[in-house]
């Protein structure tokens, strides 16, 4: 069989849907072998789109989203959603091409080593130097990808090695499971949350991918013990659950770091130390327990004491079974917190100001969405606003990079999150920034004829560096930008643009565009002047009064 050919069964033996990407010369056998296979080519418009769309498909399914660039600078132009895939623990797979490794007649023309570039931020990278190697490497590049910690993987297929023949088979896939948690650890962290007095549980990002929701849900229902959220942990379980205390959006000073400071034992549930710190540790005051798929990764701020490592849902279910609501427990303080949070975030979304104020505008969009609506952010101040007020419902169903934290990922990832959920709901929420960075898509997404929704927060500036250097108190210096019409820009894609005037006209037009079949782009003018007001100081001062 020829090589590619061999490469494109393997593929398919994982159960390939997709292939992102933009091919070169270099990807031509690929290429054809895809054309005549049950794999679907997303041709896109830069590089980093379709690895963005390739990692958020993975993120949704626990499946290697797959993306293909050609070498050089096809290659080079993956490396940031590599990162993001990489830190954010999302499935992914880059193929790229190269040059011909055996008998090479073009210099270094357009060559540069990706395998070393990519080094870093993934898992595994390897050239593929003869094709009878090609199942093995492909089966290892998935498995790396998809087991505990998931993470980005890269495949170098030159096109001289793509052309060959060879007898070798696809191998597949094993019957494998997770390994679950010793029991002695179990233990060891059943016998502190029952001897606690005000235990508290965090949510956080490794909670938000396998079974562990449900698992989570009957634990915090079992036992009563109030829980937060980190803002990739955000939709596990149901934050308008009577027990939620918030979301750790801010990095410190809301009422839910109050109640983590009054907390006597926190068990962390899928804490991953590329989130930013959701709480401090500080030696003797309180015992963590750890419990995620793999080991705590040591930090100033983070040195659990006990570790539960394995399966997590398994593990939340064995912890369950030995544990009931003690009479000691006393969770007065944290239902204080609770219900001055609830009240706090109730503040703004009233008002009816022009341009929008963020609280609104997080209150508009959770009226019209749907349980299972998928809201996509990029980066930007909205997505603090977004993380605190948002309250989702469930797993998956906001989705940030707290991890990356790159812009330019909202589009794709919300094309993706539509390409895995058609039934579904799917708005994308973007600054005027980061939409510019990757909305180029909108062309992609119109090919596809993906029904989505893009909100483009149009504050004419780099708002959330803005903001940190006024909180700096540095002179307001080189953020503020211009922008082209978002509605003719929309049109010249053969999408829907809408310019609503006022919030009553955002909401008839967002409901309208979530009605409608088609790509439509809601410029939305909004002001960021409470930014200081209620982030910075309000929040503070109120919750240092609890
Ligand atoms: C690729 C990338 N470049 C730069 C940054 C640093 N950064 C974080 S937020 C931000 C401003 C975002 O501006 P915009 O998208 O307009 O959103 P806004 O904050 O104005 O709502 C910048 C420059 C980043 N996170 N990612
Ligand atoms: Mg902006």
């Amino acid at each position: 069989m020829k090589a590619s050919d061999l490469f494109v069964r393997a593929l398919e033996s994982e159960g390939v849907q997709y292939l992102f990407g933009i091919p070169g010369e270099e990807n031509l056998d690929l290429l054809e072998s895809i054309r005549t296979s049950s794999i679907k080519l997303i041709l896109t418009r830069h590089e980093q789109g379709a690895g963005f769309m390739a990692a958020t498909y993975g993120r949704l399914t626990g499946k290697a989203g797959v993306c293909l660039a050609t070498l050089g600078p096809g290659a080079t132009n993956f490396v940031t959603a590599a990162a993001y895939a990489q830190l954010g623990a999302m499935p992914m797979l880059m193929i790229t091409g190269q040059k011909p490794v055996k008998v090479s007649k073009q210099g270094h023309f357009q060559i540069v080593d990706i395998v070393a570039m990519m080094m870093p931020i993934t898992k595994y990278t390897k050239q593929i130097i003869s094709a009878d190697n090609i199942p093995a490497r492909v089966r290892e590049a998935f498995r790396r990808a998809e087991e505990e910690r998931p993470g980005a993987t890269h495949l170098e297929l030159p096109e001289d090695i793509a052309h060959e023949d060879s007898d070798a088979i696809v191998i597949k896939s094993s019957f494998h499971r997770r390994p679950v948690a010793d029991e002695k650890a179990v233990h060891r962290a059943a016998d502190a949350i029952l001897a606690a007095k005000r235990p508290i549980l965090m949510v956080g990002a490794g909670a938000n991918r396998k079974t562990s929701a449900k698992m989570l849900r009957e634990f915090i229902d079992k036992t009563g013990i109030p829980f937060f959220t980190t803002q990739m942990g955000k939709g596990v379980v149901d934050e308008m659950h009577p027990l939620w205390l918030g979301n750790a959006a801010l990095s410190d000073g809301d009422f839910v770091h109050r109640a983590i400071e009054h907390a006597d034992c926190i068990i962390n549930v899928g804490h991953d130390v590329i989130e930013k710190p959701p709480f401090f540790m500080r030696r003797g005051l309180r015992t963590v327990i750890h419990i995620n798929y793999f080991s705590a990764e040591v930090d100033t701020v983070y040195f659990p004491q006990i570790e539960v490592t394995g399966d997590v849902g398994n593990a939340i279910w064995r912890l369950k079974d030995s544990i009931t609501p003690q009479k000691h427990w006393d969770f007065t303080y944290f239902d204080k917190s609770r219900e001055h949070l609830l009240a706090h975030l109730k503040l703004g979304a009233d008002d009816e100001r022009f341009p929008i104020h963020p609280v609104k505008l997080v209150a508009v969009v959770r009226d019209l969405m749907a349980r299972d609506g998928i809201v996509c952010l990029d980066n930007g101040m909205y997505k603090i606003w977004f993380a605190r007020y948002y309250r989702c419902n469930e797993p998956n169903t906001l989705l940030l990079d707290n991890a990356l934290a790159t812009m330019g990922a909202g589009l794709p990832s919300a094309m993706a999150a539509k390409m895995v959920h058609p039934d579904r709901k799917v708005v994308a929420v973007s600054g005027d920034g980061g939409f510019m960075m990757n909305s180029q898509e909108i062309e992609t997404a119109v090919r596809l004829d993906l029904n989505i929704t893009q909100i483009v927060l149009r504050d004419n500036a780099y708002g959330m560096i803005k903001w940190k250097q006024a909180n700096m108190k540095f002179p307001n210096f080189g953020m503020d930008m211009g922008n082209p019409d978002f509605v003719k820009y929309a049109e010249a894609y053969g999408a829907r643009g809408w310019r609503p005037n006022s919030v009553a006209e955002f909401r008839e037009m967002l409901a309208k565009s979530l009605e409608t079949p088609g790509v439509d782009i809601i410029d939305l003018a909004i002001d960021y002047s409470d930014n200081d007001r209620v982030l910075n100081k309000e929040i503070r001062e109120l919750s240092s009064k609890l």
